[in-house]
């Protein structure tokens, strides 16, 4: 095993085996050869049986990038074992230290195969939901380089996708509440996640071409958070709501056990 695949059997390990590791030093690896640790942990995931959903960004907000000490853009690899029920339980037992984030999932309706613009972007998507992150950083308490963190596949670990809609219209700035048993924990808009959600899919479609790769239709895109991310506890109801009452995207709901 070469480096590259070493530290990606660790961090793979590390997720299965729900246990903190220690970093690499910021210096270990460059960026490039982080993202080859983050695609090889990802490879091990797909031998198992695991199957590809799409990408998710990071950073595309300031709250994120202040809260983490990270002020780069950065994406990660979905996976569908990480896709966790809308209204269903989320059991802690699945994870090493988990929090959870306010965010926009897209699902594509045609392949993305090279760099858009704006414009394009939306002729790409099927639909937008309301949607959480539940992080999980595989390093000692939840500290990393950028350098770490795209390595461990941006703490990628669980996504909980509210009901589809077809409607665009009010994604540039919708109110963003994250309540924790009925009381907002997070507030904010989707204006904070890069000005505009759709420069989400933009820079996704960047990234994937600089990376020579390519996301066919029907894969889902993690916007980024729209705000910073709160530990779970167990006995917790999580709910998030994007947009009015009877305007807005609705919400995406869950149990922790
Ligand atoms: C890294 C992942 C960042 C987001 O939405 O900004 C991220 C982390 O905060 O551990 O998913
Ligand atoms: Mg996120």
């Amino acid at each position: 095993m070469n480096r590259i695949e070493q530290a990606a059997a660790l961090l793979d390990d590390a997720a299965r085996e729900r246990r903190e590791v220690d970093p690499y030093p910021a210096d270990a690896f460059t960026l490039a050869q982080a993202y080859e640790i983050q695609r090889a942990s990802i490879r091990r995931r797909i031998d198992r049986g695991e199957r590809m959903k799409g990408v998710k960004l990071g950073f595309t907000s300031r709250a994120k990038m202040i809260q983490m000490g990270v002020d780069s853009l950065i994406w990660g690899l979905l996976t569908d074992a990480m896709i966790e029920e809308d209204g269903g339980i989320v059991d802690l037992a699945r994870y090493i230290h988990p929090r959870v984030e306010p965010e926009l999932c897209f699902v594509t309706r045609r392949d993305i195969d090279a760099p858009l613009t704006a414009l394009e972007a939306a002729d790409h998507l099927e639909a937008v939901a309301p949607a959480m992150e539940i992080i999980d950083s595989r390093y000692r308490d939840f500290k990393f380089s950028l350098q770490a963190v795209v390595a461990d596949n941006c703490s990628s670990a669980g996504l909980v996708v509210g009901a589809w809609s077809r409607d665009f219209s009010g994604l540039a700035n919708a109110g963003v509440r994250m309540q924790f048993d009925g009381r907002d924990v997070q507030i904010g808009s989707t204006a904070a996640i890069l000005g505009h959600p759709l420069r989400s899919v933009v820079q996704a479609s960047r990234l994937l071409n600089a990376a020579g790769m390519s996301l066919p239709a029907g894969s889902l895109i993690m916007a980024g958070a729209a705000a910073a991310a709160e530990p779970l506890r167990p006995g917790l109801h999580v709910q998030c709501q994007i947009g009015g009452e009877a305007s807005g995207l609705g919400r995406v709901a869950f149990n922790v056990r």
